[in-house]
């Protein structure tokens, strides 16, 4: 192994395919947390060591060690469970986490506050439910995603089967997670890992699938996208795309976001091949040595474009055809009921920040849990956090709605811009927050909307993302206004993204606490309602007036501010 190679490189290649020293480290009663080695081993079997900065520095005083939990991510490919399902999730939410569920920006769900002795019962039981967290995190393929709208309910169909094989066929091979979490026999030797080899990926990987005009997945944002081409009801093929992510280091010029490039359209019995020769040369060509700087979209701005898709096509055995030509027109969800073209119903729930608990102004958890007691058809979580009932008979409707109501889920009361807004989880869980996000952006909203009904450009739907960090995990940078936490009640402002997820934003005001933030955006507001074009979009005019410059090429000129 090279000398310069950066210390995850190590614990993975001495992991064991991905052991480590983890029933180890769950067995020792002394603490409440892992060994060093393990706490980045767990990753890949989904699950992360937190602790509750609430009262980091109060157990700090008392020389306590931190309240250590953790957070667990599943596997959930598409956002597809069942009504039993959901039960079982449910259930663990409330009995051996902190009492809720969070649906995530990757269409999966996220348990908080486990504690350590808990962790084996809880795998144990998500798996005896059919739902695994192999790759929920780690440097492996993550959660796929796709449209979860069954609306062209063919076509949706096809592409959550494609979903579910590119994630499947991506897993890791290691008996691990089954030989500690299930009681699995271990592996008398002869291990391998055929894709991804024993360090597996020197990063993350995420793959989503689109289906025109929604990009709800915002597949420009991942590493490996597939764009659905149809004739209408039937799939044809894929556009592929490769290089994208979002996530940037505060003043280090070397890191940015970056939109996927289009490689080519393949036909759908080469989409394994294509995914599996993506990996494998990012694998083979991606930077071992910096963590920040190896994500697929450095290996391909390194290698360059050309090489990179001739390197593809051969590994993949394909030949790329011209992409076929697609527009997108939004990138968030549609809400209430609608009709599939099968006769079925759906609701499109809005979940505030995909958290699902119980609070004394809503009884969320449990409107959920009652309709998963009667519910026949699924539930769909979306890339936006939110929920879908889906596929409810004419005969449910009206029950479903009557649950629906008595729980408060349809106040319908929400503005455009709320619902098309999304926050990260930050505060108090996440280790890399720098500000708040999930619990400060209801209340920053509220002052938001005032300002925009003020100006009479409530009916905007202007996309706001706040996340905690630079890492993006609400892709911020593909919003119409991005806020990036800086520092505690300090957010970068972010503007002109296109509402669709097919440009990047670009910094507009560093580091500005709540009253400069809410200032700017009243004169910007102002100038959207004196001055904007007939339906332009917010991100369109801030581009359009010259407020921000589009980014053109990110590696070169994301950091070139005016
Ligand atoms: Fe994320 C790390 C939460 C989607 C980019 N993300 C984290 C961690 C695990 C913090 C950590 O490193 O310890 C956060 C756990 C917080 C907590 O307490 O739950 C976290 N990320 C989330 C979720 C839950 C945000 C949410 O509010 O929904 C999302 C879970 C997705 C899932 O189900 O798999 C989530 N993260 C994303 C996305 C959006 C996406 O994938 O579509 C991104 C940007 C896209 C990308 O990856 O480029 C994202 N998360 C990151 C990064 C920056 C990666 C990079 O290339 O620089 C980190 C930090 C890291 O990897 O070192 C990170
Ligand atoms: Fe945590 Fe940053 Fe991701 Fe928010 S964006 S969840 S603060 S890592």
């Amino acid at each position: 192994m090279d000398s310069k190679v950066n210390t995850n490189e190590i614990i993975k290649a001495e992991s064991r395919y991905l052991r480590g020293t983890l029933k180890k480290s769950i067995a020792d009663p002394v603490t409440g947390t892992l060994s060093t080695e393990d706490t980045q081993i767990s990753k890949f079997h989904g699950f992360y060591e937190q602790d509750d900065r609430d009262v980091r520095q109060q157990r700090q005083v008392s020389f306590l060690e931190p309240f250590y939990s953790f957070m667990l991510r599943a596997r959930l490919p598409g956002g597809v469970c069942t009504p039993r399902q959901w039960l079982i999730i449910d259930a663990l939410g409330r009995e051996l986490g902190n009492g809720s569920i969070r649906l995530t920006t990757r269409q999966t769900f996220q348990f908080h506050g486990i504690l350590k002795k808990h962790l084996k019962p809880l795998i144990q039981r998500i798996n005896q439910a059919m739902i695994d967290s192999i790759g929920g995190c780690g440097d492996v393929n993550r959660n796929v995603l796709c449209n979860p709208n069954p609306e062209q309910s063919g076509l949706h169909t096809e592409v959550h089967h494609w979903a579910k094989r590119i994630s499947e066929h991506l897993l890791p091979r290691t008996r691990a997670y089954h030989e500690i979490w299930l009681d699995g026999k271990p592996v008398a030797g002869g291990e391998s890992e055929p894709i991804y080899g024993e360090t597996y990926l020197p990063r993350k990987f995420k793959t989503a699938i689109a289906i025109p005009p929604h990009n709800d997945v915002d597949v420009y944002t991942n590493d490996l996208g597939f764009v659905a081409i149809s004739n209408g009801e039937q799939l044809v093929g894929f556009n592929v795309l490769a290089g994208g992510g979002m996530g940037v280091t505060h003043d280090d010029t070397t890191t940015f976001p970056r939109l996927a490039d289009e490689l080519g359209f393949i036909k759908p019995e080469q989409t394994l091949a294509v995914a599996e020769a993506v990996v494998t040369v990012q694998r083979d060509f991606g930077n071992r040595i910096s963590r920040r700087h190896a994500r697929l979209k450095y290996t391909i701005e390194k290698m360059g474009l050309a090489a990179f898709t001739a390197e593809v096509e051969k590994r993949a055995g394909v030949h790329f055809e011209p992409p076929h030509t697609t527009q997108f027109t939004s990138q968030g969800d549609r809400f209430g009921w609608v009709r599939n073209k099968d006769g079925n119903w759906h609701l499109t729930l809005y979940i505030e920040n995909g958290r699902v608990s119980d609070t004394p102004e809503l009884s969320l958890m449990s409107g959920l849990r009652r309709i998963a007691e009667i519910h026949q058809g699924d539930f769909r979580i979306t890339p936006n956090q939110n929920l879908i009932i889906a596929g409810v008979p004419e005969a449910h409707k009206d029950l479903i709605d009557a649950v629906a109501q008595q729980h408060g889920l349809l106040q319908n009361t929400e503005s455009t811009t709320r619902l098309a807004s999304i926050a990260c989880v930050a505060l108090p869980t996440c280790p890399q927050a720098m500000a708040e996000a999930e619990r400060y952006f209801p209340d920053l909203l509220q002052k938001i909307e005032h300002l925009a009904a003020s100006h009479g450009i409530d009916e905007s739907a202007i996309v706001i993302r706040i996340t905690g960090c630079p890492n993006g995990c609400a892709r911020p940078y593909v919003a119409e206004i991005g806020l990036i936490g800086k520092g505690p009640g300090r957010y970068n402002l972010q503007l002109g993204g296109d509402g669709t997820g097919r440009r990047l934003n670009r910094l507009y005001r560093k580091n500005l606490n709540e009253t400069e933030l809410i200032d700017t955006l009243d004169t910007l507001f102002q100038d959207y309602a004196l001055q904007r074009k007939q339906n332009e979009r917010f991100g369109d005019f801030v581009i359009r007036s010259g407020l921000v410059k589009p980014v053109i090429n990110p590696a070169e000129d994301y950091h070139d501010i005016d």
